[in-house]
């Protein structure tokens, strides 16, 4: 039973995260969250109050950070800035939040010895052509393309940075794109659900050709936890479950599912440095630490995703309206 001091737990991925470890381990569990825009307080409240707890603060307020992770076993690093098209409008976040708060992370780790697993994207290595053989592993050289990326990849770098400088006990995993409960309505699935849903038609940004290699969030929980336990210090893991879909296919089958015609949707304004296509290998995960995706279905865990926006309008009724004014604001999309 260890510790585990999770930072950016109010937000889609970090609180599929709690939910995870609190099922499956004995592990208690402090998530430590700013509470942006992205966050949702609400994605916490039925958690069990004896074995985890909710701290209010940011991951660059080193007193504070310092102060936690004294308290902790383990530190799972998933705040972060986390969204494309925000990034492009205003980037400042993105530096703060996800190289100096990294940063910060990485000092007070540093100072207390403490194990740390850094939470990345795919995103770091660029895009693929759509007839590349190849998928990204851990050998593919970083070549981020919007402000979000080059943020995690340079968090990526200093991570490593302190392993072979100071020899923190840090591992990285790199995930492609997850879809699944508890995601911000401004993100590509649960924005066109919730468009369905309230009677607006989907946006498909330029062609909708660009490719993205869905895993299901709770596959990515079972993966993190496994590289917290049993991953090689020093060591990045690649995190993917072959789920390799272009944008407009991925659309048809929500509008199908949710009993509207497969064409009713509008091309918008496509996202300026669009990445093509994310593909991810991840070989050396499942055969060096034994790990394998539940969620192979990606038409069931789309249905079950549906599922869960019908039943849970309270969660984001309120961040949909907000969502959609910021992207009014930004080119049309
Ligand atoms: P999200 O935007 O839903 O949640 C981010 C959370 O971090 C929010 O709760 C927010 O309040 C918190 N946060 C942001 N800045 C903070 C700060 N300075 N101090 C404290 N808390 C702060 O993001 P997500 O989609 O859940 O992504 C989580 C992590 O996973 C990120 O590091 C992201 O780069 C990575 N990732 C995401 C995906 C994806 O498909 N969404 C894929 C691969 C990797
Ligand atoms: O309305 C939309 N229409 C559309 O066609 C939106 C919001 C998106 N898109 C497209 C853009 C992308 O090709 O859908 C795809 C997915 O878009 P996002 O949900 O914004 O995700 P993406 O930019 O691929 O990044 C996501 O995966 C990697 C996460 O937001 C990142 O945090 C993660 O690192």
């Amino acid at each position: 039973m260890s510790a585990l001091l999770v930072t950016g737990g109010a937000g889609f991925i970090g609180a599929n995260f709690v939910h995870h470890v609190l099922a499956h381990t004995e592990h208690t569990v402090t998530v430590l969250d700013k509470l942006t825009y992205a966050a949702s307080a609400a994605s916490l409240s039925d958690l069990p109050t004896d074995r985890s707890r909710l701290v209010v603060g940011d991951i660059a307020d080193a007193w504070l950070v310092d102060s936690l992770v004294a308290e902790h076993d383990i530190v799972v690093h998933f705040a972060a800035e986390s969204h494309n098209d925000n990034s492009l409008d205003d980037p400042k976040p993105f530096l703060e939040s996800n190289i100096i708060g990294t940063y910060t992370l990485l000092e007070a780790v540093r100072r207390h010895g403490t194990r740390f697993h850094h939470i990345s994207t795919d995103e770091v290595y660029g895009d693929l052509a759509l007839d590349d053989p190849q998928r990204f592993t851990e050998e593919t050289p970083y070549n981020p393309s919007s402000p979000y990326s080059s943020t995690k990849a340079g968090s990526d770098l200093l991570v490593r940075a302190w392993v072979r400088s100071f020899g923190i006990n840090a591992t990285i995993s790199n995930c492609s794109n997850n879809y699944g409960p508890y995601q911000h309505v401004e993100k590509f699935i649960p924005r066109q659900i919730t468009n369905v849903l309230t009677g607006v038609r989907p946006k498909l940004y330029g062609a909708g050709v660009n490719v993205r290699d869905w895993i299901h969030a709770d596959d990515h929980s079972s993966a993190v936890l496994t590289i917290v336990e049993r991953g090689r210090i020093g060591e990045t893991y690649l995190i993917g479950a072959d789920g390799e879909k272009n944008n407009r296919e991925v659309i048809e089958m929500i509008l199908e599912q949710m009993g509207r015609p497969a064409d009713a949707y509008d091309h918008v304004t496509d996202r300026p440095g669009h990445d093509l296509r994310y593909a991810i290998d991840s070989t050396k995960l499942r055969t060096e630490l034994g790990w394998e995706p539940r969620f192979t279905n990606f038409a069931e865990g789309l249905a079950a995703t549906i599922d869960w926006y019908m039943n849970n309008r309270d969660w984001w009724d309120a961040q949909k309206a907000a969502a959609e004014s910021r992207y009014a604001a930004q080119a049309q999309r």
